[in-house]
């Protein structure tokens, strides 16, 4: 009797979905095809590429092996049917917009965002005549009040960066769909591991792959992952056109490195954060704790039913505000004063004076972004480090606040 092929598992399909050894010299590492343009057979077949009709490799702002691996790994692990590789998120994000949206366009998008890509809607969007329309989209009734015909696009971030807001992706989708508008979803803090966005209805995922994806901090890289149309047009328009953001092949193989162990990182950094969730909650110089997974957050169900875990981000007030906060993050000894996340690295920053400056202080007041907030990205570290050191610069905090 045949056998009925079972699909490969996440981990499989991260280190071997598209390679085969045997196609290259049997080499296990694929290689690193690190070439900006590429030799044509004849004058007919390069022409015959350029219209399309032939599929052959051009120039590397196009495409190029090296990324097209990485780009067919990537759609295998967010269930899409293609995706496009960018030199950074901003770029993959950027360019998915410009392809999508024409002036006269709405987007809708939740009031909490990325600072870059907060100001990338409100400085350059509006500039060419998008209309940018902010809600508060953890309230899907809120999304159905505001959107329209005009509604072009509806983005957000689940989590949002940076205060852990969740907004529900199935029931935003539908609301969208009933209304023909398109669905981004910024899938960095999870990554497909912890949350697949086209499963739930989203057109379109965007990644910061600079992050947990590649997970090692020395590379900026982005991904977009959608329906072959889709992206054939981000590819054409938003890459090769539009923004030129392209990835370069050898960080494309790094990102390939990185993808090999997603699954085992997002699983220590997912029980990380857990425990050092439990021990900001519980120390009386913190006032509260953003992480889905304390029972007591006001996101805990909806991650449950969308998240597999609750992934490795965390963000808390301390009780003495913005002082108590600079004070916990000059005490910290282990973990870094850094901005960027999901590195081996545990990183603490503060988003309204680092990540979150680009708002003005009303718009990241109505965001819930307070001046007070500390971000941390829980590393890879052991675990009874990363909580001494945390418990000794909470301690720090407690002394000041009581002499
Ligand atoms: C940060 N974030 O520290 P790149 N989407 C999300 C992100 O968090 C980011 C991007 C897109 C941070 C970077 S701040 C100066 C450093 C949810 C980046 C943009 O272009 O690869 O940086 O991705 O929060």
């Amino acid at each position: 009797m045949a056998r009925t092929p079972r699909p490969n598992g996440f981990s499989t399909r991260a280190i071997h979905h598209g390679y085969d050894p045997h196609d290259h010299h049997g080499a296990l590492v694929p290689p690193i095809y690190q070439s900006a343009t590429f030799a044509f057979e004849s004058a007919e077949y390069g022409a015959a590429c350029f219209a399309g009709e032939e599929k052959g490799h051009v120039y590397t702002r196009i495409s190029n092996p090296t990324l097209a691996l990485l780009e067919q790994r990537m759609a295998a692990l967010e269930g899409a049917e293609a995706a496009v590789a960018f030199g950074s998120g901003m770029g993959a994000i950027t360019a998915t917009c410009w392809t999508v949206l024409q002036p006269g366009d709405e987007l809708i998008t939740d009031r909490t965002l990325y600072g870059c890509t907060h100001a990338f809607f409100m400085h350059a969007l509006q500039r060419f005549g998008i209309t940018v329309t902010r809600i508060d989209m953890t309230d899907p009734a809120a999304l159905a009040a505001a959107i329209s015909a005009r509604t072009r696009m509806v983005y957000f971030e689940t989590p949002a960066n940076p205060n852990m807001r969740l907004i529900d992706i199935a029931a935003c989708a539908g609301i969208a769909h009933q209304h023909g508008a398109l669905v981004v979803v910024d899938n960095t803090y999870c990554t497909p591991y912890l949350q697949q966005p086209l499963a739930l209805g989203a057109d379109a995922v965007v990644h910061s792959a600079t992050k947990y994806l590649n997970g090692h901090g020395d590379v900026t890289a982005g991904i977009v992952a959608s329906r072959a149309e889709l992206a054939t047009r981000v590819r054409l328009e938003g890459l090769k056109d539009m923004t030129g953001a392209v990835l370069s092949p050898n960080d494309a193989h790094l990102i390939m490195r990185g993808l090999k162990t997603l699954a085992l990182r997002m699983e220590r950094h997912c029980a990380n954060a857990e425990a050092i969730a439990r021990l900001l909650a519980s120390h009386p110089a913190v006032a509260r704790v953003h992480f889905p997974g304390l029972e007591s957050d006001p996101y805990h169900a909806l991650a449950r039913r969308q998240m597999t875990r609750f992934g490795g981000m965390i963000a808390f007030e301390l009780k003495g505000g913005l002082d108590a906060g600079r004070r916990f993050m000059n005490s910290l000894g282990l973990v870094s004063r850094a901005v960027s996340l999901g590195d081996a690295e545990s990183l603490a920053q503060h988003p309204a004076s680092m990540t979150h400056s680009t708002y003005t202080p009303e718009a990241r007041a109505a965001a819930g972004i307070s001046d007070g907030l500390v971000r941390l990205s829980a590393g890879l570290e052991d675990i009874d480090d990363l909580l001494a050191d945390i418990d000794h610069a909470l301690g720090t905090v407690a002394l000041q606040a009581a002499a």
